[in-house]
């Protein structure tokens, strides 16, 4: 008799019925219309975005634990398990509903004003309106503090100069939330297709997180109505609240990607044969098998005490740096070492872990590096802040 690879710890009787439903429908839907397409889409480096909008909006992936607005309103461990089922298939997609719903969505339902939430929020669920998130400059990346993105005010209306990098989705957005220093400190601005000063053009030739599209925000004396200013954020910890959310939903996708890997490399261990018998029958491969094991059964409960502290309104930010420091390392060395036990065969698309693995280096580095993520625990833990 087999194991699941994350049955270890009984971890499924920590669920409510509920959770698991959703749970099971997320699955469901990522192995009949995701997975069957994502090698085509990673190999092409592209995504279909327009189509797949819909398609999870309907869903109710896109703003799912946002309440109103007609957002789900769903737990955030459900939210959790949504983005693992969906990074079990590839962080690319993860990523298309994190931006979508915990940066962009978030952004607006938080720091928005009532008729911006009402003009936006409903679209962005349906998946109608795509949506992306620019704070990252080229000069400016871990220490968003320092970007020279500029909006000057100039009676009703606001003048952006600047260009934002690496933006997930920015090609395909109907809507930009953009962030930009002014004369008093920091502001978010939702920022339409089509208007003038404002392009973004894609950036090619990724090594990773291939099915998802990136690119630019070029500013260009872009003109915005007042009325396109998030109202209710004048400082930097505008966006950093943001990104407290899509740290969330990456600790738990992050280990969606782990559980493919390590369930792929099972099943090739099985049926593979070396020196005359079955690769799962050595020591050494159990001893592989086993602690990836481990360490991702650890890794989901650590997920699931950060999901049940956030449902009751007390995780704190570096709590989720924890989560997003462990889930993320974790899962790029499990992608790794069962890539090893697929030999040659781990070098092709055919198999996920090293897919898995290109795209966990992205996963690494966006949404704080793992470096800026030691930072803030060592800042929590020591008082002292040793960023700069
Ligand atoms: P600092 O002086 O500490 O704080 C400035 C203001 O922000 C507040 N704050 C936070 N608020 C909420 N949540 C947090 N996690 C917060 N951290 C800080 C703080 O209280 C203060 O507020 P106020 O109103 O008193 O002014 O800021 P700092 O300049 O020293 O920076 C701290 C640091 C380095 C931790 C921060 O800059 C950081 O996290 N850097 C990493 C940048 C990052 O993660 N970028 C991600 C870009 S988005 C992305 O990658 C999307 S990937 C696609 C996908 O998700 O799939
Ligand atoms: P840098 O900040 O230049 O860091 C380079 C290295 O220096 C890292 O190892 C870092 O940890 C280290 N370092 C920096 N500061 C210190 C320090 N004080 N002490 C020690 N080491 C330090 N951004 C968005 O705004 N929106 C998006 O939608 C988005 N999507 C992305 C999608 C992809 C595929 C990728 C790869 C990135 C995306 N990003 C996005 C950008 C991402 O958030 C940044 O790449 C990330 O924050 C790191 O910034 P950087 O690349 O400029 O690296």
């Amino acid at each position: 008799m087999t194991s699941s690879p994350l049955d270890l710890t009984s971890f499924n009787s920590l669920l409510s019925d509920e959770e698991r439903m959703l749970q099971e429908a997320m699955a469901d839907f990522a192995n009949k219309s995701l997975k069957p397409n994502v090698q085509e889409w990673f190999d092409n480096g592209t995504l279909p975005a327009k189509e797949l909008g819909p398609q999870f909006g309907q869903l109710g992936a896109l703003g799912m634990h946002l309440e109103g607005y007609e957002c789900p309103g769903a737990s955030a461990v459900a939210y959790g398990l949504a983005c693992m089922e969906i990074e079990a298939v590839d962080s690319g997609l993860r990523s298309f509903v994190s931006v979508q719903g915990s940066l962009a969505m978030f952004a607006i339902h938080h720091w928005g004003s009532e008729e911006q939430k009402e003009k936006y929020l409903p679209k962005m669920a349906a998946g109608e309106y795509l949506g992306c998130f620019g704070l990252t400059e080229p000069d400016a990346g871990s220490d968003p503090a320092s970007m020279k993105t500029r909006a000057t005010r100039d009676g009703d209306e606001w003048v952006l100069n600047g260009t934002k990098m690496w933006i997930t989705n920015s090609p395909v957005a109907d809507v930009a939330v953009v962030w930009a220093r002014t004369e008093d400190g920091f502001a978010g601005f939702i920022l339409e297709k089509g208007m003038e000063g404002f392009t973004t053009p894609e950036i090619h030739k990724k090594l990773s997180l291939r099915a998802s599209i990136t690119g630019e925000i070029v500013l260009d004396n872009c003109r915005v109505p007042d009325s396109q200013r998030l109202p209710k954020i004048d400082t930097l910890r505008g966006p950093l609240t943001c990104l407290n959310e899509a740290r969330y939903g990456i600790i738990w996708g992050a280990l969606g990607a782990a559980r493919d890997s390590l369930e792929t490399a099972i099943e090739y261990a099985q049926t593979r044969e070396v020196f005359g018998k079955s690769l799962s029958s050595y020591q050494l491969t159990q001893a592989k098998l086993a602690n990836m094991s481990v360490e991702l059964n650890k890794s989901v409960l650590l997920a699931l005490q950060l999901g049940r502290l956030k449902d009751k309104g007390e995780l704190a930010p570096h709590q989720v740096s924890v989560g997003k420091l462990n889930s993320t390392g974790v899962a790029l060395e499990i992608a790794r070492e069962c890539r090893t036990l697929l030999g040659a065969s781990g070098i092709t698309l055919e198999y996920s872990p090293l897919r898995h693995a290109n795209n966990l280096e992205s996963v690494l580095t966006y949404e704080g590096t793992a470096e800026m993520h030691q930072l803030i625990i060592g800042q929590a833990l020591t008082g002292k802040g040793a960023f700069r």
